[in-house]
């Protein structure tokens, strides 16, 4: 069982590593672990069992592994018949659209156990490439919205950043108005 340590932890704030290819058995393992804690936090049982927050994507950091690896696991539709489901190596932000946006509810942190409210804004759209151990393939992700927050969120975790400080930096600045609210 993963344990994920919050913001008081020192380790949330280095910058990590990145990991060398093709992945040991270690990496994997870890990767396939951080998916697995996802998908139990989603689901009604296990998460209350467990004492599980829902959560649709983890950093190595939060774990307390300063390694460049996120795992992200959400449904797609209302459905939930599609997943977007990554474990991603080395995940590497290669463009970024000058179009804003945010989560209009604010986000939140699985490693974050007070609430902090303001618009976090981030890329709109983003083309990220990393090796990706659910289609062991290098991959190229070109994200929107949604899909894009998630993954800048997590490749943040990476850099040692949380989504308040992105706020922090703006406070006291108007709300930009061209920012599409998601
Ligand atoms: N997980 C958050 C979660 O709720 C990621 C997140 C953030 C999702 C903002 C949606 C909006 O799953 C983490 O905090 N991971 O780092
Ligand atoms: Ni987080």
């Amino acid at each position: 069982m993963l344990k994920i340590i919050d913001d008081t932890h020192p380790s949330l704030r280095e910058k990590s590593v990145a990991v060398s290819l093709p992945i040991n058995e270690e990496n994997r393992a870890l990767l396939l672990e951080m998916l697995e804690h996802l998908a139990m936090s989603q689901d009604e049982v296990l998460s209350e069992k467990y004492h599980l927050r829902s959560g649709v994507g983890l950093a190595a950091p939060q774990v307390g592994v300063n390694k460049r690896l996120i795992a992200i696991y959400y449904p797609k539709d209302e459905e939930k018949k599609q997943y977007v489901k990554y474990g991603l190596v080395n995940p590497r932000i290669v463009a970024n659209s000058v179009r804003e946006c945010y989560l209009s509810n604010g986000e939140g942190c699985l490693s974050v156990p007070l609430d902090h409210p303001g618009h976090v804004y981030r890329s709109f759209k983003i083309t990220v490439e990393a090796f990706d151990i659910v289609t062991n393939k290098d991959i190229v992700i070109v994200a929107r919205g949604y899909d894009a927050v998630v993954l800048q969120h997590e490749i943040d975790h990476l850099d040692g950043i949380l989504y308040y400080d992105r706020i922090d930096a703006r406070k006291g600045q108007l709300d930009d108005p061209k920012a599409l609210a998601i």
